[in-house]
């Protein structure tokens, strides 16, 4: 039998750390202490031998949620134009995802309909897709399956005409003092400085005041082939909610072209912790500690407002030129979450995976406090509780599932060098019953807040930024690229031309609307 990631995924094991090639190991010195790598580098920043940089960084992904009756085959969509429920007539409209779509006879119903929907679908098998049916007539699928048919017309649907779409406003017409609209004109892009599943991630600048940005891009063929769009505009929520912390990235603005989307991002100069954990190798405590405690402030910060991340990584943190850290990519998030509430996306980047999701099960902000161990641990160790390197070469070991199996069933091995302080709080962080875990029990946050790890911790000082930074990046001049990730160096930073046969199958009225500008950092703008 197959094990329920098997179906949904293909892809190979995916850690943040190197792989050793066999040939430099004998098998019996596998186990080389805590060291991050087998070898030291030619001088900082080159690569060690028989390191592989491309498995560094690999993204975060989600994998999609299906649920089957009577042949139908719904996926939760949000819907931006009028529409009504085939089973109960009334019309489906509300905030989030609201309403029910069969990705096959594109039948439209209420969530809270669909299981009472009595008409089979027309089209079914139409695109034969597999679907595993659960207890809850639920079923996780791979993204290799989600393809919708795209040649299929649209049949006839009980919607009103789409608005018509504003004519872009001319910079120029503006009234002074009001905001205006940005677009791909207005920069100038400098570099690639990050690259995921869904987005590529460009160094900019905004010829009109010459400040650098971070542009975060993503193709719309991409949103709407794979998903709804509901996670665009759930990013976009997080970037205002986000605007008002101090580790949290805030947004500039957003706006698109036929075939992009773009949010711009106040950019944060240091680089972010993976960088400065490969030079380091592993961190005293005492710096591993105010990490930890500034990425809980954020975290909490999150969860008080109903979201949570779902993405923490080493790749996510960054440094600001103090040395303080900002989340960055909030487009894995979840919006709305109340406390108790759950959600059962498949989601995030393999090696953070907290366990109740590799189970299947709902879950809420767990997830989050389970990667903050994660990471705590990758810091303090200089590698991943799951370390599966030494595996590289053993193709039964070197998948995706053999990580999971590890991560469900491993017990952690807290390296004996570290303090017993450290050591609970990474026991607490990577408890695998969600309920048990520290952060997530009756005492909530209050119980990281009061664990004696953080004994030392002056929080308020902390969340305003008062406690000087254990480190800080090393920057000379604004465009000083010495921390950015050398990976993309090579990488043409243009955008490929617009394909019109690629536009033509854009619904755009699925991103009307998507055009933002920050008010608050526009007035600081025009303070230059
Ligand atoms: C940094 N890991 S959102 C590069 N990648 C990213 N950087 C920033 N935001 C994002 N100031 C990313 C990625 C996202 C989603 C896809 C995966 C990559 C960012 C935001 C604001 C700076 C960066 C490493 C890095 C940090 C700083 C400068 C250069 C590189």
């Amino acid at each position: 039998m197959r094990s329920f990631w098997t179906e949904i995924l293909n892809a190979a094991a995916s850690h943040p750390f190197p792989s050793v090639p066999g040939d430099l190991l004998s098998p019996l010195d596998l186990d080389y202490g805590d060291e991050l790598f087998p070898n030291v580098p030619a001088a900082p920043g080159m690569p060690c031998t028989g390191e592989d940089r491309s498995i560094y960084r690999r993204g975060a992904r989600r994998w999609r949620k299906l649920y089957r009756v009577n042949g139908h085959i719904f996926q939760a969509k949000r819907f931006n134009r009028r529409a009504f429920c085939a089973y109960c007539q009334d019309r489906i409209w509300g905030l989030g995802r609201q309403g029910f779509k069969c990705i096959q006879c594109k039948l439209l119903v209420h969530k809270k309909c669909h299981k009472l929907v009595q008409k089979p679908c027309s089209n079914e098998h139409v695109d034969p897709i597999e679907v595993k049916d659960d207890a809850n007539g639920e079923s996780t699928l791979g993204r290799a399956a989600s393809v919708r048919s795209r040649a299929e017309p649209e049949p006839p649907l009980p919607e009103t005409p789409p608005a018509p779409v504003a004519a872009p406003v001319r910079n120029e017409d503006l009234e002074p003092g009001s905001q205006r609209q940005y677009s791909l004109e207005d920069f100038e892009l400098i570099r690639v400085i990050g690259r995921g599943s869904y987005a590529k991630v460009l160094m900019v600048e905004l010829k009109r005041t010459k400040r650098v940005y971070a542009m975060k891009v993503i193709k719309k063929a991409l949103v709407t082939d794979d998903e709804d769009i509901d996670w665009v505009q759930t990013e976009k929520h997080v970037f205002e909610t986000a605007s008002n912390h101090p580790f949290l990235v805030g947004l500039h603005s957003c706006f698109q072209t036929p075939s992009r989307l773009f949010f711009v991002i106040e950019f944060v100069r240091g680089g972010d912790l993976m960088f400065h954990m490969q030079r380091q190798r592993r961190l005293p405590e005492e710096h591993a500690r105010f990490y930890a405690a500034e990425i809980s402030l954020a975290l909490h910060f999150l969860h008080e407002r109903g979201v949570i991340y779902r993405d923490l990584k080493l790749d996510n943190v960054l440094l600001d030129h103090e040395g303080h850290i900002k989340l960055t990519d909030y487009g894995m998030c979840k919006e709305g979450v109340r406390p108790g509430d759950t959600t059962s996306t498949f989601c995030g980047t393999p090696n953070y995976i907290a366990p109740e999701i590799l189970r299947g099960e709902e879950y809420g902000f767990s997830v989050d406090w389970w990667a903050l161990g994660v990471l705590t641990y990758e810091m303090l160790a200089g590698r991943s509780p799951f370390d599966i390197s030494h595996a590289a070469d053993n193709p039964d070991q070197n998948t995706e599932d053999y990580l999971f199996q590890v991560i469900l069933e491993k017990t952690i091995r807290i390296p004996r060098s570290l303090s017993v302080k450290a050591a609970s709080v990474l026991k607490g962080f990577l408890n695998k019953s969600p309920s048990e875990r520290l952060g997530c029990g009756e005492g909530g946050f209050l119980d990281i807040v009061s664990h004696p790890f953080f004994k030392s911790i002056e929080w308020e000082m902390l969340e305003q930024k008062q406690v000087v930074p254990p480190f800080k990046p090393r920057l000379e001049g604004e465009r000083d690229l010495a921390n950015f990730p050398p990976e993309f160096t090579d990488e043409p930073v243009h955008l490929t031309p617009d394909n019109d046969t690629e536009i033509a199958d854009i619904d755009q009225s699925e991103f009307e609307g998507f055009e933002y500008v920050n008010p608050l950092l526009m007035s600081l703008e025009d303070c230059v």
